[in-house]
C-alpha cells in the first residue's frame, strides 16, 4: 500500500457502492465482547463475507515490505486507533477482493468503526451500513475473557496492562459511535453475557426483525 497521504478510500465524496449493491453490517462491542466469535456462527449460516477490522491490520502489520507495520503494531499495543485512512483502506480492499473472488455482496464489518470520523468516512466514501449489531458486555467479563484467551492468543494486546487502555479507548472514543448510531435508531444491542449459543439465537431473533435471514430460509423463499 501506498503512503497514508495518499490513500484515496477514505477520501472520496461519493460512496463506491449503493446499499442495493452491497450490504454492510457493522459489529461493535468491547474487548472481548464476542465479535469474532458471533461473526464466525453468522459466517456459517447466512453466508456473510466477515472482515475484522483487527485482523486486517495485524495482517498488514506482519505482512514483509508493509511500509505501516510498525506503526500498527505500536497503535494495537498501546490500544490506541490506527489512522482511519489505513484501515479504510484495507477494508475496501478486502472488501472488492471478496466480491470479485467469491461473489460476496453481504459483509459483517467487525470491530470498526471504533471512532466517529470512521464511522462518517466510511459512510460518506465507501457504503452506508444497514445497522450495528453490538454487543453488550461488563468489562469485568470481558476481563475474564482475554485474560484466558491470552494464555493461548499470542495477541500482543492480550496482557493485563494492554487490556486496561483497550477498555479505555472503547469507553471513551468508540463508544460515542454507538450512541450516534443509536440516535439514529440504527443499533441492534444483544446481552453478550449469556452462553455462545444464547447469544447468537438472540442475534438470529433481531436479524429476523431486520429482515435478514439465513440461507436456508432465502432458498425456500426463492
Ligand atoms: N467468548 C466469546 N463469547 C463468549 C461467551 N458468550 N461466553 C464465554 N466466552 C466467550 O472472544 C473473546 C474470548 O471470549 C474468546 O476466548 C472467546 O472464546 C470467548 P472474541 O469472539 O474473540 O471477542 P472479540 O469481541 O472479537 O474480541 P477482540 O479481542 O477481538 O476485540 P477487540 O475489539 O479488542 O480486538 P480487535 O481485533 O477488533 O482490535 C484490536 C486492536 O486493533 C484495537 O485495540 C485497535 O488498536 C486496533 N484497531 C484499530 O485501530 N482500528 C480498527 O478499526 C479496528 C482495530
Ligand atoms: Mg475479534
Amino acid at each position: 500500500m501506498p503512503a497514508i497521504s495518499e490513500l484515496g478510500a477514505a477520501k472520496r465524496d461519493k460512496p463506491l457502492w449503493s446499499t442495493n449493491e452491497v450490504t454492510v453490517i457493522f459489529v461493535l462491542g468491547g474487548p472481548g465482547a464476542g465479535k469474532g466469535t458471533q461473526c464466525s456462527f453468522l459466517v456459517a449460516d447466512y453466508g456473510f463475507k466477515h472482515l475484522s477490522a483487527g485482523d486486517l491490520l495485524r495482517e498488514e502489520q506482519d505482512r514483509p515490505g508493509s511500509e505501516f507495520g510498525q506503526l500498527i503494531k505500536d497503535y494495537i499495543k498501546e490500544g490506541l486507533i490506527v489512522p482511519m485512512e489505513v484501515t479504510i483502506q484495507l477494508l475496501e480492499n478486502a472488501m472488492k477482493a471478496a466480491m470479485e473472488k467469491e461473489q460476496k455482496t453481504m459483509f459483517l464489518i467487525d470491530g470498526f468503526p471504533r471512532k466517529l470520523d470512521q464511522a462518517h468516512a466510511f459512510e460518506r466514501s465507501v457504503v452506508k451500513s444497514k445497522f450495528t449489531l453490538f454487543f453488550k458486555c461488563s468489562e469485568k467479563v470481558m476481563l475474564e475473557r482475554l485474560l484466558d484467551r491470552g494464555k493461548t492468543s499470542g495477541r500482543a494486546d492480550d496482557n493485563i496492562e494492554s487490556i486496561k487502555k483497550r477498555f479505555r479507548t472503547f469507553e471513551d472514543t468508540s463508544m460515542p459511535v454507538v450512541e450516534e448510531f443509536r440516535q439514529e435508531k440504527r443499533v441492534v444491542e444483544v446481552d453478550a453475557e449469556q452462553t455462545p449459543l444464547k447469544v447468537y439465537q438472540d442475534v438470529q431473533e433481531r436479524l429476523k426483525e431486520w429482515g435478514v435471514h439465513p440461507l436456508e430460509v432465502k432458498l425456500q423463499q426463492a
